[in-house]
């Protein structure tokens, strides 16, 4: 199949799992063209079927406001004029969805089918803005399929949106021999506690630097923060005030986090909300003991109590405590990490997944009728 994917560039979730997918179909035989305003963060050359296009966000100084959503439509047209395309794959309803739609009306026919992938961001933003609500609502029915990457967000989408329309949960995926254990279990004088995140307020990383603060005084360890984002500064100026800033690394983007995984000894995340959980998946295929936030989708992929250990949001001393007992019982910590790689491996494996997304793709474009002709802006 042909297949475009339009998708952000940036190092969060979304992004990775819209590139790898990219490069996992053009290894299984598809050609692909990664659609993005760069090349996205963990983009590697997969094949001769893998193509990247640009888009390209045009800047005149009578428009304060350039519009990416359409300068994404006018890529995909852009696109097509040299490569026909059988499905386009939006991630993110808010904006892609509705270039993918934008898109398929300028080019007069209906060239190709939309398949939207739902990933948590674009379905929190109504939380926060209700002015987001109409067109990501508009993105969801005007796609040929959608899919969630949880149940949880599945459930929020249909109740915050009020969408009857079939969405499939098709839960992220990671390759496990690259997300593979390498530890040697010889201990070392400060365990590692890896944090991943984009640090904006949804991924409470404060909470973070609090429950490290409190293992501190029991264990010795270290915090490996990566990733960039808005609160760095804050989140340094709050390691230095704790007194715990030369026992915290900000390590910024790792284009390799699965080294940085596999030399662990536990990942911690404390997010608000979660599409899915990314980082805690990665971990768990590393051999990882995960200690966590009962955020959304996270539930699904971290198994309490087996896996790892899950708390309620901004439970500080909860997190800390949990950290601490599996720092303090290395055979509890390794059970747990076996635990995690079989689960991440059973249920998670890249071929596991992807199929479903070939399912999906087949369905659509067996589908008689063109799209945009037949559909209702109703559910
Ligand atoms: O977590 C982020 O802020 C990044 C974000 C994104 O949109 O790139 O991640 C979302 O998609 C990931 C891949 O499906 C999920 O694992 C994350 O849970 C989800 N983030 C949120 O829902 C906040």
């Amino acid at each position: 199949m042909r297949i475009g994917i339009l998708c952000y560039p940036t190092s969060g979730g979304s992004g990775v799992v819209a590139t790898e997918m990219g490069a996992a179909l053009a290894e299984r035989g598809h050609e692909v063209h990664i659609i993005s305003y760069r090349p996205p963060f963990r983009i590697r050359p997969a094949s001769d079927r893998f193509h990247f296009h640009r888009v390209e966000i045009p800047q005149y100084p009578l428009f304060e406001y350039p519009s990416y959503g359409m300068a994404a439509a006018c890529a995909i047209a852009q696109v097509l004029e040299l490569n026909p395309l059988d499905i386009l794959h939006a991630h993110y309803a808010y904006p892609h969805a509705v270039s993918a739609y934008l898109a398929q009306r300028m080019t007069g026919r209906t060239p190709f089918r939309v398949v939207t992938t739902l990933h948590g961001t674009d379905i929190m933003l109504v939380r926060q803005d209700d002015s987001f609500s109409c067109m990501t609502r508009f993105g969801i029915l005007q796609s040929d399929a959608v899919t969630a990457v949880s149940e949880f967000l599945r459930g929020c989408t249909q109740s915050w949106f009020g969408v009857q329309k079939p969405i499939e949960v098709i839960p992220n995926f990671i390759d496990p021999s690259r997300f593979r254990p390498r530890r040697s279990h010889r201990r070392r004088r400060e365990r590692r506690i890896v944090h991943v995140s984009n640090f904006r307020p949804v991924k409470r990383s404060e909470d973070a630097l609090r429950a490290f603060y409190l293992v501190r005084r029991r264990a010795a360890a270290r915090l490996q923060m990566i990733g960039t984002g808005p609160e760095l500064d804050a989140l340094r100026a709050l390691a230095r005030r704790l007194g715990i800033a030369e026992h915290v690394e900000f390590m910024g983007e790792s284009r390799h986090i699965e080294h940085v995984l596999a030399q662990a000894d536990l990942l911690l995340s404390t997010s608000e909300f979660e599409g899915f959980g990314l980082a805690p998946l990665e971990a768990m295929s590393c051999g990882l003991p995960v200690v966590a936030t009962r955020a959304g989708g996270i539930r699904e992929v971290v198994e309490e109590g087996r896996t790892g250990y899950l708390t309620a949001v901004g439970d500080v001393e909860g997190l800390a405590e949990r950290m601490i007992a599996l720092l303090d019982d290395a055979s509890l910590a390794r059970k747990f990490g076996c635990e995690g790689r079989a689960r991440a491996c059973d249920l998670f494996s890249r071929d596991r997944v992807l199929p479903r997304y070939e399912r999906v793709y087949e369905t659509v474009n067996a589908a008689a009728a063109p799209a945009v002709e037949r559909r209702a802006t109703h559910a």
